[in-house]
C-alpha cells in the first residue's frame, strides 16, 4: 500500500538547545516544510525518562516551542505541540511494549550509554524510550523522519516494530481493508554535512546537552559573544586545513568545525575546503564565528523573545495538540479493531 508522505519528528524539552539539535534536526523540520505535511513534537514524555525538575520542564517545553517557531516552522500550514496532549502516544506505545522483543531493546546504544553503569537503577522509561518513539511517528502513520545520525538505531527499531505488527495481524489488517499493512516503515532523512556534530572540546564526543562543559557546545541562546569565546576555544590540531576531504580523514576536530560551517552556509564540505585549503585555524575560525554569529544570532534573539510571551507559546500548543489528536484518535481506532478489543 502506498501511504501519504507526511514528515514527523520531536525534539527532548531537556534544556541546552545546541548547534547539533539545530543543524542535525530543526533546520531539516525546517526545509522539508515546503515540500511535505509536518508534524514537530516537543516529546516531554520522553523528557522524563531521566529525571527533571517540574518548573524547569516548563520552562523547556515553551523554550523548544520557541526554537520551532523562530527557526521558522510555520504553526498554521504544519502542526507543532507538545507529547503529553495527545495521550494516544502513550496508549500506542503500551501496544509497542507488547510488539517489540526484549532482545531488541537490549541492542539499543543510546540506553547503554545514558544508564552507563547504573544500569539497575535507570527507569523502566528509559529502557522502553524506543518503543514510545515508534508510537510517536506511527501514530500518525508518518512516513519520513528527519533525525540526527544518533537516532538512526532507534529508527531500525520503529521500523521491526512497524514491520512486526503488520505481520503479527495480517489477516486482521487485511479483513479490515487496510490493505496488506497497516503501518508504513518510516524512512530516516539523514543527510548533510552535520548529521552528527561533535563536543568542540573533543572530536570523538558527540555535541550533547548533558555535557558538563558549556564550551563544549554552542547553545541556540548564546550571545555573539559567546558564540565568538566558543568558536575560538574549540580544539584543534596544529596543522593547516587540507585542501581535500581525504586530509580530514583522522582529524575529527577539524572535520567537526569545516561539517559545522558546510551545513549553516548550505554547502557540501569539499567547498569549504576549496576556499579555506591551506588556511590557518585562527583564519577558518574567524570567519565561522562571522557565520555563527550571523545564522544563530537572530534565532536566539527571537526565542528569548518568544519564551517572555509564555501565553502565544502554550496556544501554539494547544491548537497544534488538538489538530495532532485528530489524526491520532483515528489511528488508534484502527490499531484497537485490528487488535481486537472492544470499543465503543
Ligand atoms: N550532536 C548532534 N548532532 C546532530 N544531531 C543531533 N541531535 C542531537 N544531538 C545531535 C539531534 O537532535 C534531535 C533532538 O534530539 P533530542 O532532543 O531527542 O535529544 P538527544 O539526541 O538526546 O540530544 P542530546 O543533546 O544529545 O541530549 P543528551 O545530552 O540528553 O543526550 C534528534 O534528531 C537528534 O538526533
Amino acid at each position: 500500500m502506498a501511504f501519504k508522505p507526511l514528515v514527523f519528528s520531536g525534539v527532548q524539552p531537556t534544556g541546552n538547545l545546541h548547534l547539533g539539535n539545530y543543524l542535525g534536526a530543526i533546520k531539516k523540520f525546517v526545509e522539508l516544510q515546503n515540500s511535505h505535511d509536518c508534524i514537530y513534537c516537543v516529546v516531554d514524555l520522553h523528557a522524563i525518562t531521566v529525571w527533571q525538575d517540574p518548573a524547569e520542564l516548563t520552562r523547556n517545553i515553551r523554550e523548544v516551542t520557541a526554537a520551532f517557531l523562530a527557526c521558522g516552522i510555520d504553526p498554521k500550514k504544519h502542526i507543532i505541540f507538545n507529547q503529553s496532549q495527545v495521550a494516544e502516544h502513550a496508549e500506542l506505545a503500551w501496544i509497542f511494549n507488547c510488539v517489540a522483543r526484549l532482545g531488541w531493546l537490549n541492542r539499543m546504544t543510546q540506553f547503554k550509554e545514558k544508564a552507563g553503569k547504573d544500569r539497575e537503577n535507570a527507569s523502566v522509561g528509559l529502557y522502553a524510550y524506543p518503543n514510545l518513539m515508534a508510537a510517536d511517528i506511527l501514530v500518525y502513520r508518518a512516513t519520513h523522519v528527519p533525525v540526527g545520525e544518533d537516532q538512526k538505531q532507534h529508527l531500525e527499531l520503529s521500523r521491526d516494530i512497524a514491520q512486526k505488527f503488520n505481520s503479527d495481524f495480517k489477516e486482521s489488517i487485511e479483513s479490515r481493508g487496510f490493505g496488506e499493512a497497516f503501518f508504513p516503515l518510516p524512512e530516516p532523512l539523514i543527510q548533510g554535512p552535520a548529521t552528527r556534530v561533535m563536543s568542540l572540546r573533543d572530536g570523538s564526543k558527540k555535541m550533547s546537552k548533558s555535557d558538563a562543559s558549556d564550551y563544549s557546545r554552542i547553545n541556540l541562546t548564546d550571545d555573539s559573544d559567546t558564540i565568538a569565546q566558543k568558536v575560538r576555544k574549540a580544539k584543534t590540531d596544529a596543522e593547516p586545513l587540507p585542501s581535500e576531504q581525504k586530509g580530514l580523514e583522522a582529524r575529527p576536530e577539524a572535520d567537526n568545525l569545516i561539517g559545522i560551517y558546510a551545513a549553516l552556509n548550505d554547502v557540501n564540505k569539499a567547498d569549504v575546503l576549496k576556499e579555506f585549503g591551506g588556511a590557518q585555524f585562527s583564519a577558518f575560525k574567524g570567519s565561522l564565528v562571522d557565520l555563527a554569529v550571523a545564522k544563530l544570532g537572530p534565532i536566539g534573539a527571537e526565542m528569548k523573545r518568544m519564551v517572555g510571551d509564555a501565553a502565544y507559546i502554550d496556544g501554539v500548543l494547544a491548537d497544534g495538540s488538538s489538530r495532532a489528536q485528530i489524526i491520532a484518535a483515528e489511528t488508534m481506532k484502527a490499531v484497537k479493531d485490528i487488535v481486537g478489543f472492544v470499543r465503543r
